[in-house]
């Protein structure tokens, strides 16, 4: 009984460092195996330029999850935030009262230079919603996907 809780513990260790490690080459290889859910995730890799995403529109289907893999080629941050026009809106505002620094980001990450970070969200209902990035003036520059949900 103690074995195979230690056993169950370094398997939980394992996937925290796989987790810690996200972004790197040998990580991505391990993702499927890694995943619990019994629902298949897509995963849609997406590229950040200064100052645009690679991808302008997406469609998803209403309930699909999908882990976003955002690599930043460009040579500044960039972030990727999910949520409807209001809230992008909303969330415009609170990151230029923040001066694009750092800070938990529910639905959204930051990404620096050269990383790779990314991001599982499930789209609960139809409708229109969108992918911002929110460091000081890409949103209003045009960074953003349009997203379908249907
Ligand atoms: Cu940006």
């Amino acid at each position: 009984m103690t074995t195979r809780q230690s056993l169950h513990s370094l398997a939980a260790v394992t996937l925290l460092t796989i987790a810690a490690c996200g972004g790197g080459n040998d990580a991505a290889s391990d993702a499927s195996a890694s995943t619990d859910s019994s629902a298949p995730v897509r995963v849609v890799e997406v590229t950040m330029a200064d100052i645009r995403f690679g991808t302008e529109s997406l469609a998803v289907a209403a309930g699909e999850t999908v882990e976003f893999r955002f690599t930043n080629d460009g040579e500044i941050p960039h972030d990727a935030f999910i949520g409807d026009a209001a809230a992008q809106a909303q969330h415009d505002i609170e990151m230029a009262g923040m001066d694009g620094h750092d800070h938990a980001m529910p639905g959204g990450v930051t990404v620096q230079p050269g990383a790779t970070e990314s991001l599982t969200y499930t789209f609960e209902d139809a409708g229109e919603l969108e992918i911002g990035c929110h460091q000081p003036g890409h949103y209003s520059a045009g960074m953003k996907i349009d997203v379908t949900v249907g």
